[in-house]
């Protein structure tokens, strides 16, 4: 019987690569993001790929519209057995001092308490199956704070202290946790920063070749893939051309 994942984010980047890679893997998918349109199409591209799939199209910032979504799943689609909680966002790039207190509100209503929110409806059904695994997307800006950037970089730091606080609570109930951070990656995260400025979202990637999706993808299905008693605690992956948050060599 094919394993079940459930991917936050799917509707782009990197959570829609895992989906079409772990489907590659014979898990059948959940796919959830707000954009409806795009998790149809997903879906239809994954049915094309011989595994079963299903869209739960829900803001995860609300705790009720999650809980609701999860609880719509028929019991079958309960057995999650992966839980990549990648949907995220850095909302701005802006001085602590005069930032938007919207965009502090989304980033922590997304990254941290959404990612809680989902994770604590899912757990449980790891718990009642005996097995379960749950990959935390966290970032390089985890690790390393960048000017303008607090709010985005306090919100991955929270993303491994809370995958380390789930790795022991859950220690006894035979739950893998892992951390995957990348570095820069060429999805639609630069034209959310910049609230749809082409430029500014350019610039971020130019001169030097970014992470695709597929790479990050490729680290979630090794990752999802170790034997039974292995667990991948963490992952920092970059592209060559960055050395950190500080460090990169354009051309
Ligand atoms: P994208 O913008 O391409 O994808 C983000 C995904 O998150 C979309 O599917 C979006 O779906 C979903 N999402 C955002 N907000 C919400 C919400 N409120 N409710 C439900 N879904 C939401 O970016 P990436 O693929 O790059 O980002 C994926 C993860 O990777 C994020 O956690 C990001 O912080 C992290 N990351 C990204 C890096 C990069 O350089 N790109 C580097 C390191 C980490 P929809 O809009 O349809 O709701
Ligand atoms: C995204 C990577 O360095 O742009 O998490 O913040 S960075």
């Amino acid at each position: 019987m094919n394993k079940i994942a459930l991917i936050t984010g799917a509707t782009a980047g990197i959570g829609r690569a895992a989906a079409l890679q772990l489907s590659e893997k014979s898990y059948n998918i959940i796919v959830t993001g707000r954009r409806e349109d795009r998790l149809v199409a997903l879906v239809n591209e994954l049915k094309k790929k011989g595994v079963k799939a299903c869209t739960l199209c829900f803001d995860i910032q609300k705790h009720v519209e999650v809980k609701k979504a999860i609880a719509s799943l028929d019991d079958t689609w309960k057995n999650i057995s992966l839980l990549v909680n990648n949907a995220g966002l850095a909302a701005g790039l802006d001085p602590v001092d005069t930032a938007d207190i919207n965009d502090w509100e989304t980033m922590i209503g997304t990254n941290i308490k959404g990612l809680l929110y989902i994770s604590k409806e899912i757990i449980p059904f790891m718990i009642k199956n005996g097995e379960g695994h749950i990959i935390n997307i966290g970032s390089i800006a985890g690790k390393e704070t960048y000017a303008n950037g607090s709010v985005y970089c306090a919100t991955k730091a929270a993303v491994d202290a809370i995958s380390k606080g789930m790795r022991i609570d859950l220690l006894s109930k035979n739950i893998r946790v892992t951390t995957i951070s990348p570095g820069m990656v060429d999805t639609e995260f630069s034209m959310v920063r910049f609230k749809g400025d082409k430029n500014k979202a350019a610039k971020v990637y130019e001169g030097l070749i970014p992470l695709h999706p597929e790479d990050v993808a490729d680290a979630i299905v090794y990752a999802a893939t170790r034997p039974p008693h292995v667990t991948i605690n963490e992952m920092l992956i970059m592209p060559t051309a960055q050395a950190g948050a500080h460090y990169v060599k354009r051309n």
